[in-house]
């Protein structure tokens, strides 16, 4: 298989990330700490269990009889029409708002989902590939969901003759019914299935499949591995759509393609308890790891958590994404979770009141009430002065 891996970026300073990232148009929604995390590039380094789990998952793909093409250096800024349009995502949908995705103009965003590459590898005649980069989507916060991840896209075709010569589906019924759908779909369950054995190698390991929806496969299906007492929801994929395909040139082609979350599947191979220490400097973390090794996380600490709630009557713009954002730009990796606990509507004014509770933690160290104190001041200021909120 080719193979298209680039090296490890240097590091930007401060002052370069924003000049690139934060450019100053008035659909700009990226912050600083965003624009900081941009290229690290941690899926790269073999050591760091993003690369360990990407080095294990594309050592699956190598030993199958198809030949993957492998790809992990495309730049995460991408046009809306390679991130939606090309994949059937139509204006209106709640994933292109600026209240879930981080664009650097009209046009230009930071990619959600790897899947944004999916159609120009397919225009360039790839036929199989992997494809792995950092992601970034304004989300909830808590020790599963970061605003920065990783995702490996995954894009099987297949030939005319498995298909038997047949794509001429009178509808989306006839598609779903056909036999060249269960063959497409049976193969894509197969091959998953396949790389969880291989990359676990658990046999008390706990998955479902769930029936999901996205507007560029059909059908669509979601993989849940049981985790920390809960369904950890690893991975999307599905049949691709025949409309994407078509916009490719491949309107006589079908196939299967996945993304999943290196974060998620790493959190449960390694024992990692919370997303933020893929992000850390600590050697106590470091040193646990290395290349081509999967180890048990030894947690190095368990540093007492600080809470603090907030309440405030919001705007009628006010969305919750916006105050996530704000809590992590102010809080950064201190913040562990932001639980909106407490919301109701008072029936005289039809104001909305919400209530969070933010729960500060450390990864490497003791917090001090001084500056937890310091934090929770900004965060009530800034809320108060940049999105209009009332205090209660
Ligand atoms: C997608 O992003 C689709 N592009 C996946 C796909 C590809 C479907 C190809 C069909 C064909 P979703 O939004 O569900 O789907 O995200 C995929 C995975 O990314 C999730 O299953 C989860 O493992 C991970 N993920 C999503 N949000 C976060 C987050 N905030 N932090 C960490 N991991 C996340
Ligand atoms: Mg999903």
């Amino acid at each position: 298989a080719r193979s298209v891996r680039t090296p490890v970026r240097p590091r930007s300073t401060v002052a370069e990330a924003e000049s690139r990232f934060i450019t100053g148009h008035p659909d700009c929604n990226v912050t600083p700490y965003i624009a900081n995390l941009v290229g690290r590039d941690l899926h790269k380094k073999s050591a760091h269990p993003l690369g360990i789990i990407k080095d294990r998952i594309e050592a699956y793909f190598a030993g199958l009889e198809t030949s993957y093409d492998v790809f992990d250096g495309e730049d995460p800024v991408v046009t809306t029409t390679q991130c939606f349009d090309d994949l059937n995502i139509p204006p209106e949908h709640p994933g292109r708002s600026k209240s879930d995705t981080y664009y650097l103009t009209d046009t230009e965003l930071l990619r959600t989902h790897t899947s944004a590459h999916q159609s120009q590898h397919l225009r360039q005649g790839h036929e199989a590939f992997l494809c792995t980069g950092d992601v970034y989507r304004r989300d909830e916060i808590d020790a599963s969901h970061f605003p920065a991840f990783h995702q490996m896209e995954g894009v099987k075709l297949f030939s005319e003759e498995e298909m038997n010569g047949q794509t001429d589906f009178s509808d989306k019924e006839a598609w779903l019914a056909s036999p060249e759908c269960d063959i497409v779909a049976k193969d894509l369950k197969a091959t998953l299935e396949g790389l969880i054995k291989y990359v676990f190698d658990d046999p008390d390991l706990q998955t479902r499949w769930r029936d999901d929806y996205f507007p560029f496969t059909e059908p669509s299906f979601e993989l849940d591995v049981f985790y920390q007492d809960e369904w950890l929801e690893v991975l999307g994929c599905g049949v691709i759509h025949a409309d994407v395909l078509d916009r490719c040139g491949l309107a006589s082609r079908r196939g299967w393609a996945f993304g999943l979350g290196l974060e998620r599947l790493a959190m449960v191979l390694f024992a990692i308890p919370d997303i933020r220490l893929f992000w850390t400097d600590d050697e106590r973390f470091h040193k646990q790891f290395k290349a081509g090794q999967v180890s048990t996380f030894k947690p190095y600490s368990k540093y007492p958590p600080v809470f603090k709630d907030i309440a405030f009557w919001c705007p009628e713009s006010y969305v919750e994404n916006d105050f996530n954002e704000l809590a992590r730009s102010i809080g950064g990796e201190l913040i562990e979770r932001v639980e909106n606990i407490d919301t109701f509507t008072n029936p005289k004014t039809g104001k909305t009141s919400n209530c969070y509770r933010i729960t500060y933690r450390s990864m490497d160290r003791s917090l001090t009430d001084v500056e937890i104190n310091a934090l929770q001041d900004s965060l009530r200021d800034e809320a108060a002065s940049a999105l209009s909120v009332e205090l209660r």
